[in-house]
């Protein structure tokens, strides 16, 4: 697993002259949640979060600056972008373009293997490739750290997939540019901890609510938000204990009231945002029964009806067969920790 904070030296730089760079990036799951932005403008969290990124899933995505060309391209798995995602995506070249002093438009290819927009954290995966093929094509040498803090201002959540394994992102604190500077992702260094996460996606389809909508809402009239974002202070600080004594049962009681509570500041919104569907309740559901027979397993949700079913990697299979039988028709993956983003060569696509 890589934990690296400088782009791999080893990896070539970008593709050949003209051709650009190539990321890969892996998604990520909070096991504490990132809900709610302080400043919507730089895209800084409320608090902290704590995630662990994938083994499956990656965002493949080679950016190359155009000059010839008279605006952006952006294709998302062989069609063009659009709406929202186009906006952003090309929000975020701007970024880049600004900061590297150049003014081309740039080809934008990426590549999902994940379904788009159902709480699978394709845009953490996606914003983390664009952030590393984007700033090695338009020739900025940036650490990790750095990288860290430039895919948050595409999606948060981002930031935590330049790193592998257990990663934090730090809200920061202040306005304008000091928080800017103090919102970003590095890794847990003493974690101790090797968990599996079984996948059940009960609903592969994109999401009703955007989550950047859905958190928008929850913080402008969830009464129940402020107390939320208090707790998970101290659900960090407990988690990133029992991440060092490698306590499976207690990161997952942690993960899992953190994930619980979030969905709860959801509900209370007005109107209500709710991801939940009757499959959901079901597979969670089925990990309390799995409990109750001894299997330590823990539920965590994002924005959307899927849950990630955190366990040891030995009771991965019977956690699995637990979820399909709690939901039937569900496509079941088992994921462990992953790798960061790296670069790589459109050959290796
Ligand atoms: C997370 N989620 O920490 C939380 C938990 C979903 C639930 O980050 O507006 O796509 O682009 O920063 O990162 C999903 O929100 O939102 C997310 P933006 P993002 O993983």
């Amino acid at each position: 697993m890589r934990t690296d904070h400088r782009a791999d030296p080893a990896a070539p730089a970008a593709d050949a002259p003209g051709q650009g760079a190539t990321a890969v990036a892996h998604p990520n799951i909070a096991l504490i949640k990132y809900w709610g932005k302080r400043d919507e403008r730089l895209m800084i969290p409320y608090a902290d979060s704590l995630s662990v990124t994938l083994d499956i899933f990656p965002t493949t995505t080679t950016v190359r600056p155009d000059p010839g060309a008279a605006a952006d391209s952006v294709t998302l798995d062989g069609r063009p972008a659009q709406g929202e995602v186009r906006r952003r995506v090309v929000g975020f070249l701007d970024l880049l373009r600004k900061r590297s002093g150049r003014s081309e438009p740039a080809v934008v290819d990426t590549r999902n293997s994940v379904p788009t927009g159902a709480g699978l954290a394709s845009s953490a995966s996606g914003f983390a490739a664009l952030a590393l093929a984007g700033a090695a094509a338009y020739g900025l040498d940036l650490d990790r750290t750095v990288l860290s803090r430039l895919a948050r201002r595409g999606s948060a959540s981002a930031s935590r997939s330049l790193f592998g394994g257990f990663a934090v992102c730090h809200a920061g604190r202040g306005i304008g540019t000091a928080a800017d500077f103090g919102s970003y992702a590095e890794p847990v260094p003493d974690a101790d901890l090797d968990p599996a996460l079984v996948i059940a996606v009960v609903d592969a389809g994109a999401k009703t609510v955007s989550s950047r909508d859905a958190m928008r809402r929850t913080v402008e009239t969830s009464p129940l938000y402020r107390a939320w974002a208090a707790s998970c202070t101290a659900d960090l600080t407990e988690i990133r204990a029992a991440l060092r004594q490698g306590d499976l049962p207690a990161v997952g009681e942690i993960a899992e009231r953190n994930a619980l509570g979030m969905h709860a500041t959801m509900l209370a919104a007005r109107p209500a945002v709710r991801y939940f569907s009757p499959a959901t309740m079901a597979v969670l559901d089925g990990v309390l029964r799995l409990r109750a027979d001894g299997v330590p397993a823990y539920a965590t949700m994002d924005a959307g009806p899927n849950v990630k079913v955190l366990c040891h990697p030995a009771d991965a299979d019977r956690v699995a067969e637990a979820v399909r039988q709690a939901a039937p028709g569900c496509s079941v993956f088992t994921a462990r920790p992953g790798p960061g983003a790296r670069l790589t060569t459109e050959a290796e696509r």
